[in-house]
């Protein structure tokens, strides 16, 4: 008895310093975004930015990091996505209209969707929110929507649904979409392009580097871009993702924040889950 209960408390302190090293790579990677300049393209890469504890030169003693740094602007901002580009998405009329009740002022349900009527009768009644999302998480109190929804995969890299959506707005509220970052599935679905047109941006970018602005798209690519929502060369909020691996035992622990970076400020973290 008396053993299992030393089993556990040393488990638990493995969890608490495993999620040291987590916060160890979470404060590493918004020093690092602290020094980009946010009036310039931002360009994380193509899949975003990776480092761990190591290419830091970090020693952290008993453990290391891993983080994963995505750009928020680069994704389908869901309070601002078409129905097409929800149904392309979901494949499934029922979520995308009651998806868009959710957000819309109204509490009068589309064909297929669901307002307030519906969420009051469930065994744990809520109202609609009759307003824009806040997290991504929130998508699961919408109707037909689970975990298995959200994790589904899509587009030819299989890319989580959950790691292609965004709710998170640049310095003014409205959505505005990073073409320097967007995957071709994610310009797509944004911007109502066609995936070729879409991809022969993302290799011109891949190869020579980021877009200046929107005019520069068109003169490398070729392709004009069409502008269904704002559109930008830059971002000032991340998604950071930081597993923290303790040496001996090999107990984990990961984080992921939101943060943005303000003009005249200091980073704002916006969401935090552990
Ligand atoms: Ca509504």
């Amino acid at each position: 008895m008396a053993r299992n209960e030393s089993q556990i408390s040393r488990n638990y302190s493995d969890q608490i310093r495993a999620k040291w090293c987590a916060r160890a790579g979470i404060n590493s990677a918004i020093v690092k975004l602290s020094k980009l300049d946010f009036q310039q393209p931002t360009y994380l890469g193509e899949g975003g930015l990776g480092f761990t504890s190591k290419n830091d030169e970090l020693d952290l003693g008993y453990g290391s990091f891993e983080v994963t740094v995505q750009d928020e602007l680069g994704k389908l901002n869901i309070n601002a996505a078409s129905p097409k580009a929800l149904l392309e998405l979901f494949q499934d009329q029922s979520i995308v209209d009651s998806i868009i009740d959710w957000r819309d002022e109204d509490d009068k349900p589309l064909p297929l969707g669901a307002e307030s009527d519906y969420y009051l009768s469930l065994p744990n009644p809520y109202q609609s929110k009759n307003a824009p999302f806040d997290t991504v998480r929130e998508l699961l109190l919408v109707k037909g929507i689970n975990e298995r929804v959200l994790n589904a995969r899509y587009g030819e890299d299989g890319t989580k649904i959950i790691d292609m959506i965004t709710v998170y707005s640049s310095i003014s509220s409205s959505p505005v979409l990073n073409f320097n970052s967007a995957s071709a599935d994610v310009l797509a679905l944004s911007l109502g392009m066609d995936l070729p047109s879409a991809q022969k941006i993302v290799n011109y970018r891949a190869k020579n580097g980021p877009f200046v602005d929107l005019s520069q798209v068109t003169d490398a690519v070729g392709v004009s871009v069409p502008t269904p929502m704002m559109v930008s060369a830059s971002s000032n909020v991340f998604k950071i993702t930081s597993t923290g691996r303790l040496t001996p035992g090999g107990a984990s622990a990961t984080i992921s924040c939101i943060v943005q970076f303000p003009e005249n400020s200091g980073p704002q973290i916006k969401y935090c889950q552990e």
